[in-house]
């Protein structure tokens, strides 16, 4: 069957869309938290860099007024100012050796005294400081060097490479930190490498000290993003896995909801889940029945017993209506078949149908089969066909009323009066009934207008010599107005609710 085959393509449809609806919240979840990660990442790198900048400075200030103190003493013999070098290393917590320079030549050291070694002032960056790995002293130890120089004098003090490489390790315990003064940098190790340092691959942060001439940056080693959002979010993480699954039964929910309905309504037909339901209409003048009028009932396996106007809709827009009417009609010959001895005059059976019928001639066999259950003659069968949906007239129309009517099949037009058909109309599909909607029924005896209506159609349909059926006919009053004005044949309350077969059968004897 195509509509098995489609539902079928459907269902891989619906598995991609319920996975997709399920992955939505975690991808887009797991890329805000990529985000946040990162925000997270680089506002602690520049913290850190920006803490690791204030202690490196605060080292140099030392270093710095160190050499501002001994600047004037350039030039004097180092016998005189060796004293007032030593003073200034005891002083200055930072400062590991000081030193005077006259015409680029160390002459004086703290440690040494006396001493000669030429200074090369590009070895500073900016003339200032020097980023040195070891000197004779402490080889292969770093040692960062500042430089102050006036005239032919000049003064350098020098901060023990120990404190910068504990500085490097300690404040930056998860971040990368690099020390950078020119082409010279520190690592965190102690050791001075000379060359661009590494780019640092996450969140990379550079401060660059207003103050003296160096620089700081930090930053995380690659993949450091996942490892931290592995670290810190597996509590959201459960929480975007719990949205996926929450968003995925909701999308497969949905779909199963707009997918289903003639899905539903295909596996109901198959299982015989639609019923018919019978409700007596009577003679106008005798009140005694004259026929019924079948009503279809969905005795569904968990909702119960679902009205038409809840399923009908679907099955039109399905095209199962036609289908499901054949099986109604076959339900409904089998259960009044064997009755049809028992029928005085021609027994009026009314089935409602609906413009989809009238787009081909199947209405016709289906017409034929169902009056071949009956003794001939015994039953009268009555098409219903509501007026707010009219079908066109077209060639196939024609010949399948005209087919129908030589079957002996007779036309009634439904809820009369709600919708806007002409006399034409009602002419040109050889209508036998009208079935005067309900509205109008309950209108009697409230409403001047609604009755003047009904008291037209009335007119009308002796007029066209139609038959009339007077629906929802609910009390007395209502009943002995339409007996009054002639009307031939009563459906409602009154007589009887729409009912089950069995109910039916047996309330048909009394009749
Ligand atoms: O009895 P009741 O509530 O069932 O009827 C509700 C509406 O459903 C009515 O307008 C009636 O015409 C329509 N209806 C009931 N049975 C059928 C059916 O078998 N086919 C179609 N097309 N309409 C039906
Ligand atoms: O096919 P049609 O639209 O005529 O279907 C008749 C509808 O009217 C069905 O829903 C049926 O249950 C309902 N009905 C039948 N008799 C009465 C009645 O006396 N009062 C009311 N309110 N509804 C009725
Ligand atoms: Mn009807």
């Amino acid at each position: 069957m195509p509509l098995t085959v489609r539902s079928r393509r459907k269902r891989s449809t619906r598995i991609i869309v319920t996975l997709l609806s399920g992955l939505l919240p975690v991808v887009l979840g797991c890329a805000i938290l990529y985000m946040q990660a990162e925000r997270t990442l680089q506002q602690s790198a520049r913290q850190t860099a920006e803490e690791a900048l204030r202690q490196f400075e605060l080292m140099l200030d030392n270093t710095a007024q160190a050499a501002h103190e001994l600047l004037p003493l350039a030039g004097k013999t180092c016998e005189d100012v060796k004293l007032a070098l030593r003073e200034q290393v005891t002083r200055r917590p930072f400062v590991r050796s000081t030193n005077l320079v006259w015409d680029d030549n160390l002459y004086c050291s703290s440690l040494f005294g006396d001493f000669k070694e030429a200074v090369n002032s590009g070895d500073y960056h900016k003339g200032k400081l020097w980023l040195m790995n070891g000197n004779p002293v402490t080889p292969n130890t770093a040692l960062l060097v500042y430089r102050l120089s006036d005239g032919r004098g000049g003064a350098l003090t020098t901060l023990d490479g120990y404190h910068l490489s504990n500085i490097l390790r300690l404040i930056g315990r998860q971040t990368l930190l690099l020390l950078q003064v020119g082409d010279n940098w520190l690592s965190a190790d102690g050791t001075v490498h000379q060359g661009t340092p590494p780019a640092l691959p996450v969140a990379q942060s550079m401060l660059v000290s207003p103050r003296y001439a160096f620089s700081v940056s930090a930053g995380f080693p690659e993949g450091e993003t996942w490892r931290y959002m592995a670290n810190q979010y597996p509590p959201l993480f459960s929480l975007l896995i719990f949205f996926g699954v929450v968003s995925g039964a909701i999308g497969h929910i949905v779909q199963k909801r707009s997918t289903s309905p003639s899905h539903e309504m295909l596996r109901a037909l198959e299982a015989g889940e639609f019923i018919p339901y019978f409700q007596p209409v009577v003679h106008g003048d005798s009140k005694k029945w004259s026929g019924t009028e079948v009503l279809m009932r969905w005795n569904h396996p968990k909702e119960g017993l679902v009205r038409p106007d809840l399923f009908i809709p679907f099955a039109e827009h399905s095209g199962l209506i036609v289908p499901m009417t054949r099986a109604l009609m076959q339900q409904t010959a089998a259960l009044l078949g064997p009755q049809s001895s028992s029928f005085a005059a021609p027994f009026h059976i009314g089935i409602n149908i609906t413009a989809s019928h009238c787009h081909d001639l199947e209405l016709v066999e289906d017409c034929r089969q169902f009056l071949a259950t009956f003794i001939p003659g015994s039953v009268s069968l009555v098409l219903e066909l509501t007026e707010r949906e009219l079908i066109e007239p077209t060639d196939i129309t024609h010949q399948l009323f005209e087919q129908l009517h030589s079957l002996g099949v007779k036309i009634a037009i439904d809820d009369f009066g709600t919708g806007h058909s002409s006399l034409g109309y009602l002419r040109q599909f050889n209508v036998d009934f009208l079935k005067i909607d309900q509205s109008f029924v309950a209108m009697i005896g409230i409403d001047a207008l609604s009755r003047h209506i009904l008291d037209t159609i009335i007119e009308l349909s002796a007029k066209l010599d139609l038959g009339i059926v007077a629906e929802g006919v609910e009390t007395q009053a209502q009943a002995e107005y339409l007996t009054a004005h002639h009307v031939n044949f009563m459906q409602g309350y009154l007589f009887g609710k729409p009912m089950p077969a069995a109910d039916f059968i047996s309330a048909l004897s009394h009749h």
